[in-house]
């Protein structure tokens, strides 16, 4: 048993996860608690390198499925081992930008691996990291499309690999969330993402209060 906290942020592509996570970061630091903020793939210099091989085949080849399922693993264990596991031991709360739920949504739901198969996996990979609460940003996919696709047009960046996957790979991942926050209710919180982001936020803070702060 751990002191600190670990909460994960997780949804489909543009459901707000980024932002929703500064926001809650700027209210428990107003708290006094000590923040680590990561993310997924990344967050370890062996993670970001994983993240550049994923998403733009950095290697020079895409990955094959059953290499991308090991590589997203192989970041998420060296980022539990070097970074969450020494912040939530020394009593730092841990905001993670993704985490083992996506293995389970995109590689499981969304490529079709089994999903029991993926969760297995990811006990391997985080051992006894397992977050207190996750925050399940939902969003429909052409909404999250759309937001990427806004924020796209000002950037050089081109879409990544697995953004760039077919509209039904998409909304089987949607799917896939929805399925497993009725699985692990103790653990997910569904927030509706499909608004502006104050009242997203406003949900998602009165979520960690109550289960965390409940003095208030
Ligand atoms: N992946 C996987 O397959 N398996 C795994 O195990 C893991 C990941 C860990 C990581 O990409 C990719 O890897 C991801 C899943 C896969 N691929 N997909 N698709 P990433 O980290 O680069 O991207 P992402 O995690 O999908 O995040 P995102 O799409 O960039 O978005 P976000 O963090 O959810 O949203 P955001 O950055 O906060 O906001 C996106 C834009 O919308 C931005 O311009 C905001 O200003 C705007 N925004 C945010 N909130 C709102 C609201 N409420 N209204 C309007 N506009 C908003």
């Amino acid at each position: 048993m751990t002191k600190g906290r670990l909460i994960t942020f997780e949804g489909p592509e543009g459901a707000g996860k980024s932002t929703q996570a500064a926001m809650l970061i700027a209210r428990l630091e107003a708290r006094g608690i000590e923040i680590i903020y990561t993310r997924e793939p990344g967050g370890t210099k062996l993670g970001e390198a994983i993240r550049g091989v994923l998403q733009y085949n950095a290697a020079g080849e895409a990955p094959c499925p059953e290499s991308e399922v090991l590589l997203f693993e192989a970041s998420r264990a060296q980022l539990v081992r070097q970074v969450i596991l020494p912040a939530l031991e020394r009593g730092a709360w841990v905001v993670c930008d993704r985490f083992f739920d996506s293995t389970t949504a995109y590689q499981g739901f969304g490529r079709g691996f089994p999903v029991e198969l993926m969760e297995t996996i990811n006990r391997f990979a985080v051992g006894e990291a397992v977050p207190d609460m996750t925050i399940l940003l939902d969003v429909n996919v052409s909404l999250g499309m759309q937001r990427c696709a806004k924020r796209q047009a000002g950037q050089a960046m081109k879409y990544d690999r697995i953004e760039s996957e077919a509209l039904e790979f998409h909304e089987r991942v949607r799917q896939g969330y929805l399925e497993l926050a009725r699985r692990y209710p103790e653990r997910f919180r569904q927030v509706d993402a499909m608004r502006h982001a104050e009242p997203i936020a406003d949900d998602v803070w009165r979520l960690v209060r109550d289960a965390f702060f409940p003095e208030g």
